[in-house]
C-alpha cells in the first residue's frame, strides 16, 4: 500500500469515528466561541434548507442548531424566563420579554420593504441577502412601527464582499433601528465596517450619517456574526461578535427595524425583536 493511500484511509477512518458531540466543530466555518450562547435548539432550527450549494449557516450544523451554526458552541444555554433570549443577552432575565417580530426568511413576509431589487428575501436559502456589489445604500425594513420604543434586536449576519467605492460609507452592513423612514434615512445603525474593521453605532438623518461610537474589531468577510442592538430611552448598546459599544442619543425614541448595507454583499439568517418594558 502506498503512503498516500494509507494516509487517506487513516483520514477516512478518523472522520468516521468523530463522535456526534463535536458536530458544531465540523462545519469548518468561523465559530464565534467568544459569544457562545444562543437560544440553542429552538425556533431557529427549522432544518437545513436546500440552497443548491450556496453558503448557508443552516447547512453547517445539521446536528444541533442549523440556523445558528456559526455561533452555537454546544454548551448549555440558560434561559431562566423561557422567553427565547439567553440569560447573558436578556435585559430582563427573570421576566419574559414580549416577542414583537421574528423572521427566519424561509418564506417572504409581505411586510418587508426594500429600497432596491438587489436586497431581497431568498426562501430557498432561508436568508435575507444583498446579492450585488454596488456603491449604494441598500435598505430593507418592515414598515412603520411608531409604537415600538424600547427593544432588543438579535440577528446573525455574514458580510461576503465589500466594494472599492472611495466614500466613507463603503463596506458597511448591519441592523437599523427606530426607523421612521428610509430614503431619506431616519434611523440608528449597529453593524460592521469591514473595510476599516470596525464595529459602528451611528445615526442617519437624510444624507448625513453621524458616528455615535466605534471600536476596532477583527471581523473577516465570510464570517457569521451575531449582532445585538438594545435601544432603551436614550441608551444604545451594540454588540458584534462579543465586542460591545454604547452610546447615548436623543434623536430617535421609537420606530421600526431592518437591515442596511452600503457597497457590500451580505446575508442575514434570522432576526428577532423583543420588547423591553
Ligand atoms: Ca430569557
Ligand atoms: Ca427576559
Amino acid at each position: 500500500m502506498t503512503k498516500p493511500v494509507a494516509s487517506l484511509l487513516a483520514l477516512l477512518v478518523s472522520a468516521a469515528c468523530v463522535p456526534e458531540a463535536v458536530e458544531p466543530m465540523r462545519d469548518g466555518g468561523p465559530v464565534q466561541t467568544s459569544t457562545t450562547t444562543d437560544a440553542g435548539p429552538d425556533a431557529h432550527d427549522a432544518g437545513p434548507s436546500d440552497d443548491g450549494g450556496l453558503p448557508d449557516a443552516g447547512e453547517r450544523d445539521a446536528g444541533f442548531a442549523p440556523r445558528d451554526a456559526g455561533v452555537y458552541d454546544g454548551g448549555p444555554v440558560m434561559d431562566r424566563d423561557s422567553d427565547g433570549i439567553p440569560d447573558d443577552e436578556d435585559p430582563m432575565p427573570d421576566s419574559p420579554n414580549n416577542l414583537l417580530f421574528s423572521d427566519q426568511f424561509d418564506t417572504i413576509d409581505q411586510r418587508w420593504i426594500f429600497s432596491s431589487v438587489t436586497m431581497s428575501i431568498r426562501p430557498d436559502r432561508g436568508q435575507l441577502v444583498v446579492s450585488a456589489l454596488e456603491p449604494f445604500e441598500r435598505e430593507g425594513w418592515i414598515g412603520p412601527e411608531p409604537t415600538w420604543g424600547d427593544y432588543l434586536i438579535r440577528t446573525l449576519i455574514r458580510v461576503d464582499r465589500v466594494g472599492n467605492d472611495n466614500t466613507a460609507r463603503s463596506g458597511h452592513a448591519g441592523l437599523i433601528a427606530r426607523v421612521s423612514q428610509v430614503t431619506p434615512s431616519r434611523y440608528v445603525t449597529c453593524g460592521v465596517d469591514l473595510k476599516r474593521r470596525e464595529l459602528v453605532l451611528a445615526e442617519h438623518e437624510g444624507t448625513v450619517a453621524t458616528t455615535l461610537e466605534s471600536v476596532p474589531g477583527t471581523f473577516q468577510p465570510g464570517q457569521w456574526l451575531r449582532i445585538n442592538l438594545r435601544a432603551t430611552g436614550m441608551n444604545y448598546v451594540c454588540t458584534v461578535g462579543g465586542v460591545e459599544l454604547t452610546a447615548r442619543s436623543s434623536t430617535f425614541f421609537a420606530g421600526s427595524i431592518g437591515f442596511r448595507t452600503y457597497d457590500s454583499t451580505f446575508a442575514a439568517d434570522w432576526v428577532e425583536v423583543y420588547e423591553i418594558f
